[in-house]
C-alpha cells in the first residue's frame, strides 16, 4: 500500500476542567489529528503533544514542521505491506516521537481496516475489555482531592493515580488511605524530586502505593536505580523511557520495576510493541499511559492495552473524564465494574465525528505526493 493524501488538523478543545501537574496547567488541549488516505481507506491518528514542551520537547509547531518537511514526504515515497515498514522508514529521523506516532497510528488504522480487523487484533491484542484507571491532577486542598477521588471511585475506576510533588505528597496520600482504605493507589511525580528527597520518599513506603511514577529527572535512569535501592515502593518510569533499548537498560540497572507505555512518547505502535515484548521477557508489568487524548488517541490506547503484558489498569478513562463532547461515536465509556469494552469493528472501531472535528479545527493543510 501507499499513502496518497494526508490531512493535518490542529485542533483546540477546552478541557472540562484544567489538568494540573508538577510541570504546569493544561486548560485547552491543542494537538494534531492526522488523517491518512490510501485508496479507498482513511485512517486517523493523534499527535499527543501538550501546549508547551514541558512533558517532552515537542509542541504542535514542532510536530507540524517535522511531519510536513520530513515524515509526510517519507510516507508518500514508501510502499508498505505492514505499518512496521513505515516505522522503519521513519527511524533515521531522530526523536520527534509524537509526530511519528500520530502518522504511524493513522497507518495502523488503515492496515486494520484493510485486513478487516479491529486495531486491537491487528497489533496482536488478546483482550476484549481493558481495566480502567484515572489520573487526577493536583487539587487545591486535601478535602477537594478526597471528594474528587470518591466521585471517580463511584464511577467504577479500578485504580486511582494522583499527581504529587515535594510538599504535596505524604499528606494527601495519607488522607486518601484514611478515607478509602486499601484502594489501588499510585502517585505520579512527573520528575519533581531529586536524590535529596530520598528520606521524604522513604516516608511513603508504609502507604503501600502500587508504584511511584517518574520521581526523578525526565532523562535519568542512573539516580532512579539508586532511589529504587533505597525505597520499597516500586518505581515506574514514564518520561525516561523513549525506546525498548531505554527499558532494557533501566530494567538492567534496577531503575524501575514497572513501565508506563505511551504510544506518542515512544514514537508509535511498532516501538510500543517492541517495548512491551521486552518488558514481558524481563517479567516487568506495563500499563498504558495517557496524554489527555481525544477519542482518536483514546481508541489507539485501548487497542494497545489489549497486548498480553498490560496487566495493570492504565490511564485510559472514559471520554467524559476530559470532554464535554468527544469527537468519536460512540464515546468511550467505563462500566460500573471499571472496564472499557474493546471495539470489534475493523480499524479504530469508533466513527470519527467529522462535523465536530471541523468545529474544533483551527488550522488545516492537505498534502499529496508531487
Ligand atoms: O505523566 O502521565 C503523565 C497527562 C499529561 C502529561 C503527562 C501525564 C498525564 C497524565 C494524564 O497523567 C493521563 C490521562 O488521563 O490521559
Ligand atoms: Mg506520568
Amino acid at each position: 500500500m501507499q499513502l496518497d493524501r494526508i490531512v493535518l488538523r490542529e485542533v483546540a478543545v477546552l478541557l472540562k476542567e484544567p489538568f494540573k501537574t508538577s510541570f504546569g496547567l493544561e486548560h485547552t488541549r491543542r494537538f494534531i489529528i492526522v488523517e491518512a488516505h490510501a485508496g479507498e481507506y482513511v485512517g486517523y491518528g493523534e499527535v499527543t503533544v501538550l501546549s508547551a514542551p514541558l512533558y517532552n520537547e515537542e509542541t504542535v509547531g514542532t510536530a507540524w514542521h517535522v511531519l510536513q518537511s520530513f515524515l509526510i514526504p517519507i510516507a508518500f515515497s514508501t510502499e508498505w505491506e505492514t505499518p512496521e515498514q513505515l516505522a522503519a522508514a521513519f527511524s533515521p529521523i531522530r526523536r520527534n516521537n509524537m509526530a511519528k506516532a500520530g502518522l504511524e497510528g493513522a497507518v495502523w488504522d488503515i492496515y486494520a481496516q484493510a485486513n478487516g480487523m479491529p486495531l486491537a487484533k491487528a497489533i496482536g491484542g488478546v483482550r476484549d475489555r481493558v481495566p480502567s484507571g484515572v489520573s487526577i491532577g493536583m487539587q487545591p486542598d486535601v478535602d477537594t482531592l478526597v471528594r474528587t477521588v470518591g466521585a471517580f471511585l463511584e464511577q467504577g475506576y479500578q485504580r486511582i493515580k494522583v499527581k504529587i510533588k515535594p510538599g504535596w505528597d505524604e499528606l494527601p496520600l495519607r488522607a486518601l488511605r484514611a478515607a478509602f482504605g486499601d484502594l489501588p493507589l499510585m502517585a505520579d511525580a512527573n520528575s519533581s524530586y531529586t536524590l535529596r528527597d530520598i528520606e521524604a520518599l522513604r516516608q511513603l513506603d508504609d502507604l503501600y502505593l502500587m508504584m511511584i511514577e517518574q520521581p526523578l529527572a525526565h532523562d535519568d535512569i542512573i539516580d532512579h536505580a539508586q532511589l529504587q535501592g533505597a525505597i520499597e515502593t516500586p518505581i515506574c518510569l514514564d518520561e525516561s523511557i523513549l525506546t525498548a533499548e531505554d527499558a532494557r537498560k533501566a530494567l538492567g540497572l534496577g531503575s524501575c520495576r514497572i513501565i508506563n507505555i505511551k504510544v506518542g512518547r515512544v514514537g508509535g505502535f511498532t516501538e510500543a510493541r517492541r517495548l512491551h515484548d521486552l518488558c514481558k521477557d524481563k517479567g516487568a508489568p506495563v500499563w498504558c499511559g495517557g496524554m489527555l487524548e481525544s477519542g482518536i488517541g483514546r481508541a489507539h490506547n485501548i487497542a494497545l492495552a489489549t497486548l498480553p503484558n498490560f496487566t495493570l489498569p492504565g490511564d485510559i478513562s472514559a471520554s467524559s473524564r476530559y470532554w464535554e463532547q468527544d469527537i468519536i461515536e460512540p464515546e468511550v465509556t467505563v462500566s460500573a465494574d471499571g472496564y472499557i469494552q474493546v471495539p470489534t469493528r475493523p480499524g479504530l472501531g469508533f466513527e470519527v465525528r467529522r462535523d465536530l472535528l471541523d468545529q474544533v479545527t483551527v488550522r488545516l493543510e492537505a498534502f499529496e505526493p508531487d
